[in-house]
């Protein structure tokens, strides 16, 4: 059964757990290399609500921790069955916007749970995007905005549909605020003068302009998105995946102050480990002497 008009299911088999989602769909590639999640919301234009965000970091802490998937495309579903509209995502769900954040539940008078009340953990997916030791994807079918717009900021590569991306900043329409990735980074991607337009202005951009301002990869016609996404995430399928987590780190790290440094040298500490000097400070160590570090030079 296909899910999305753009889904090719000759390329995609379930994803693990992925009978169990409501919001959200998850596929791996038949050769299981490639993760393709994706909202699964039409009729709202894929805005997400808590429940959505929880099945979101679970789909993509599967893809994080499987072996073999290399890369992630994030995109949504579509068209919509009311109007034929396409989006990628248009973030938090307003209808369940509270005063202390996102609720569970579309009825105001339910008693919550006060541990599951006002949630704001798409940031918490933002960051397991950014730090994940893989690429993502953003995969824009249709409209990208607020905290959907966000989403396409962190994502490492965005490819566009060149006849329905479309891509507005509506945070300041909505009393919301995305002021870390979503503004802040996108100003590093795009420099502060569009980034800054985007946000004060709220308006709306084409793929084309969003490709021009720096804030997209890629425009394609539409009906060829999903394939250019999997021919992208196929080449880097051909690199190592040694030079790829550490590129993105490094890509981060300027970016990501001490949390930042910290995720790049824990994959140099990775990397120094397999080495014979390392080795032998383990087993130095485990044997009661002293290590001997002469094999080992000062490298210039
Ligand atoms: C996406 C837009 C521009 C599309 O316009 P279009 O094509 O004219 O369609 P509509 O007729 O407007 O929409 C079709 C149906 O979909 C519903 N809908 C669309 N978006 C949402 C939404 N976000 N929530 C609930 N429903 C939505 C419409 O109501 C319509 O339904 P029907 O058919 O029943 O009338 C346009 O739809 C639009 O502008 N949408 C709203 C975009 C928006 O403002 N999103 C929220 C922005 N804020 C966040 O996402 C913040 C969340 C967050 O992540 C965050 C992060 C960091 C720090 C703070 C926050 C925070 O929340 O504060």
């Amino acid at each position: 059964m296909s899910v999305s008009e753009l889904f090719d299911p000759s390329e995609w088999m379930p994803a693990p757990g992925a009978e169990d989602y409501t919001d959200i769909t998850a596929h791996v590639s038949t050769d299981g290399r490639i993760a393709r999640i994706a909202f699964d919301r039409p009729e709202v234009r894929n805005a997400f609500r808590p429940h959505s965000v929880d099945e979101l970091y679970r789909a993509l802490d599967i893809a994080r921790q499987d072996p073999k998937i290399g890369v992630v495309l994030l995109t949504g579903n579509g068209p919509s069955p009311k109007d034929g509209g396409w989006a990628f995502c248009s973030g938090g769900d307003q209808r369940i916007r509270g005063r202390d954040g996102y609720k569970y539940s579309e009825d105001e008078t339910a008693v919550h749970d006060p541990a599951r009340a006002g949630r704001l953990h798409i940031l918490e997916v933002q960051r397991l995007i950014r730090f994940m030791p893989k690429v993502v994807i953003a995969v824009v079918p249709g409209w990208a905005a607020g905290g959907g717009h966000s989403l396409h900021v962190v994502c490492d590569l965005s490819v566009a549909s060149a006849e329905h991306g479309r891509f507005k900043q509506t945070d300041a329409d909505v009393g919301s605020f995305d002021a870390g990735y979503g503004s802040a980074y996108f100003a590093r991607q795009i420099g502060q003068k569009f980034a800054r337009e985007v946000f004060f202005l709220a308006e709306e951009y084409s793929a084309q302009r969003a490709y021009e301002m720096g804030a997209v990869n890629r425009v394609v016609p539409h009906a060829d998105l999903e394939r250019e996404a999997i021919a992208m995430a196929r080449t880097i399928l051909t690199k190592s995946p040694t030079a790829i987590r550490m590129l993105k780190f490094a890509f981060n790290a300027v970016d990501d102050g001490m949390v930042g440094q910290q995720v790049f040298a824990g994959e140099a500490t990775r990397l120094a480990y397999g080495t014979d000097e390392a080795v032998e400070g383990r087993d130095a160590f485990l044997q009661k002497r002293d290590p001997d570090w002469s094999p080992y030079p000062w490298h210039f």
